[in-house]
């Protein structure tokens, strides 16, 4: 019997070295010996996407280095794949999809291979599908159920239109991925049927979804009409930080290529930043504001740049938020442990 520990270690391995082959026959090896598939895909391959992804965010590795480690997991789950299509589907129709904005493939390629694997005849769309092409499949399919991935919190606003499309077509909806957090009330506050942590728990809430759910109501409110009118500022605000916040000004040693500068990564925490206070305002979790807020300073500090930087994000960003009051709130409560200062008023937010 194959020793699972030895396999992640050498599954990491083979992604260090861009080495598709071993990936392959180390995911095979463990089928063959009888692994359940699903806890091949959690244990093993997401396991290692996430340990690929703290290595980008201490500097440790570049997007390209992330890229082809991601390369070699799309291989390995391809594999699991074709091992579990050896059986046939014995249950409903799912089609898995991730919304416009979300380029994160891989999770939804490991959900759709996870409920494959327990009979589930599954569809999967890739990576930033717009809502109107999801509404046709499910036109075309007739699925039993839509399966949602979301890793960004930029794309909950999207995921929130999958959830629109999907229950106007009486289908329910379940969602997962890292931007629903560790618990299922960003989920629920999008309108969403289920919620799953991860592709353990999937398929058996896929199975104890109602047959038929009703369209959900429109999101009311003022804060979600902030954050579509945030949206629509998007580009102007981003501009806006990314012209005044100091980041741009450090002097970086860690950097290993034109991808990895200080430069670029500024240009994605600004955006991750602004996409923190979308989600917050459409899910009522101000959540989002301190994770996001944390993963920066972390990013931050792996690369020697003054942790400070963190809260002048947050001050620009109320300074910014001047047009949208409860963003403004948000960020003054909840960015960086609430310390942040305006400037116009000159005060420290609880
Ligand atoms: C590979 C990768 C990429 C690739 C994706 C390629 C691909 N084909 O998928 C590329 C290079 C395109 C990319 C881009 C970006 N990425 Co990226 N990426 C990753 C990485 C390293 C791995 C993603 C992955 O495959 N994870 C493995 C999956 C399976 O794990 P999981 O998400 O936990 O999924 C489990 C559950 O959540 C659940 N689940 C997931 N989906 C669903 C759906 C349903 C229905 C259910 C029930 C359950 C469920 O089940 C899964 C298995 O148990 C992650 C690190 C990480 N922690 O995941 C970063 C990460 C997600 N990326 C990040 C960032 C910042 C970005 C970029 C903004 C910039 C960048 N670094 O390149 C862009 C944004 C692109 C966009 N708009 O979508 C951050 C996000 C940080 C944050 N605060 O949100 C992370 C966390 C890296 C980090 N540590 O900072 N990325």
């Amino acid at each position: 019997m194959t020793d699972v520990l030895d396999s992640v270690a050498r599954y990491d391995g083979a992604l260090a070295s861009v080495d598709v082959d071993t990936a392959v026959a180390v995911v095979e090896r463990l089928l063959d010996d009888g692994a359940d598939p699903v806890s091949v895909l959690v244990e093993v391959i997401a396991a290692a996407q996430r340990t690929v992804g703290e290595r980008w965010q201490r500097g440790e590795w570049t997007v390209a280095e992330e890229h082809a480690a991601t390369a070699v997991s799309v291989s390995a789950t391809e594999a699991v794949a074709r091992y579990v299509r050896r059986t046939p589907a014995t249950r409903g129709r799912v089609v898995v999809a991730c919304a416009e904005r979300e380029w994160h493939a891989l999770p939804a390629m490991i959900i759709g291979t996870a409920l494959r694997a327990d009979g589930w005849d599954t569809t999967l769309l890739g990576a930033s599908t717009p809502p109107v092409r999801l509404s046709q499949y499910l036109h075309d399919l007739g699925p039993d159920a839509t399966a949602v991935s979301c890793s960004v919190l930029g794309a909950l606003a999207t995921t929130r239109r999958f959830i629109e499309a999907s229950t106007a077509a009486g289908i329910p909806v379940v969602v997962g991925g890292s931007a629903f957090g560790r618990d299922g009330l960003r989920a629920r506050a999008l309108g969403a049927t289920a919620w799953a942590p991860s592709a353990r728990e999937a398929s058996g809430i896929v199975a104890g979804l109602p047959t038929v759910v009703p369209s959900v109501p429109p999101l009311s409110g003022a804060a979600p009409a902030e954050q579509a009118a945030m949206e629509l500022a998007h580009h102007r605000l981003v501009g806006e930080l990314r012209e005044h916040w100091s980041l741009a000004a450090q002097i970086v040693t860690t950097a290993q290529s034109p991808l990895d500068s200080v430069q670029v990564i500024a240009r994605d925490v600004v955006n991750q930043a602004v996409h923190a206070v979308w989600a917050a305002l459409l899910t009522g979790d101000p959540r989002t504001l301190t994770e996001t807020s944390a993963w920066v300073e972390e990013l931050l500090r792996a690369r020697g740049v003054d942790v400070g930087l963190v809260a002048e994000l947050g001050s620009l960003m109320a300074r910014s938020l001047h047009e949208f009051p409860l963003a403004r709130d948000l960020v003054e409560h909840h960015w960086a442990g609430g310390t942040v200062r305006t400037g116009t008023t000159g005060t420290t937010a609880r």
